[in-house]
């Protein structure tokens, strides 16, 4: 049995997508991130990935991760392409052309894409756009999204989903990162494909009822 640790205000949103589009069985665990609790060692807090039983299972102190059976798997990329590929269906790449795509994605939004986006987020969960800094990171940010989203928006004019007329886990992965950056509209401005891809992903009936549980799930703990 698959078994997926994490919290729904963290990259365990990618695989947790996936299992429930896929209708797939798996228990889930939930593990908070440290710094979301005010003392993670006291007896009091929720289970954490400071605990020493998660220590375990991840030394990164990081979620998510997951086991099934003998495996350990953290990395949340890699856990989402593995249950794609042990569940199968139209989710999953069919092809080796497609398998190579659905990498090709997943690479580029992990290396070009996820921390500038990830630096938007965090400016504007902060509430320091209005800042210099934060003006600052916002900026060059954009700069660095630029080149990527061109990429993204020019390979999305021709096809409603990444690897053509199907949602595949690809398009999870990939807008797992490119969702981070939305907070910010300047840097969409000129990428009207990538804007309706990414707005036709997060409408997806799965991800609206994710986005509904992970906005009620807390972000502070005492
Ligand atoms: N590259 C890793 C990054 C994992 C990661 O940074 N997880 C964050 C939440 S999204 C975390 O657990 N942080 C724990 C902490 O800082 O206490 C992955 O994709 O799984």
């Amino acid at each position: 049995m698959v078994t997926l640790y994490g919290s729904l205000r963290s990259r365990t949103l990618r695989p947790l997508w996936l299992l429930r589009e896929m209708d797939a069985p798996f228990e889930w665990v939930p593990v908070v991130q440290a710094y979301r609790i005010g003392d993670p060692s006291a007896a009091s807090a929720p289970v954490n990935t400071a605990s020493a039983a998660f220590r375990a299972l991840n030394p990164m102190a990081q979620v998510p991760a997951m086991t099934d059976g003998e495996l350990t798997l953290t990395e949340s990329m890699a856990i989402t392409l593995y249950l794609a590929r042990k569940f199968g269906g139209p989710l999953t790449p069919q092809t080796e052309v497609e398998e190579a795509l659905t990498l090709q994605w997943a690479f580029f939004g992990d290396s070009t894409i996820e921390q500038p986006a990830l630096d938007i987020l965090i400016v504007n969960h902060r509430g320091t756009v209005d800042t210099e800094q934060g003006r600052a990171t916002i900026d060059a940010a954009r700069k660095a999204l630029q080149q990527p989203f061109a990429r993204l928006d020019a390979h999305l004019q021709s096809r409603p989903w990444l690897l053509g007329d199907r949602f595949t886990v690809a398009d999870i992965l990939l807008v797992e990162c490119v969702r981070f950056a939305m907070y910010d509209t300047v840097a969409f401005a000129e990428f009207a494909a990538l804007r309706r891809w990414l707005e036709a992903c997060r409408a997806r009936p799965v991800f609206t009822q994710l986005w509904a549980e992970r906005t009620a799930e807390p972000d502070r703990y005492a």
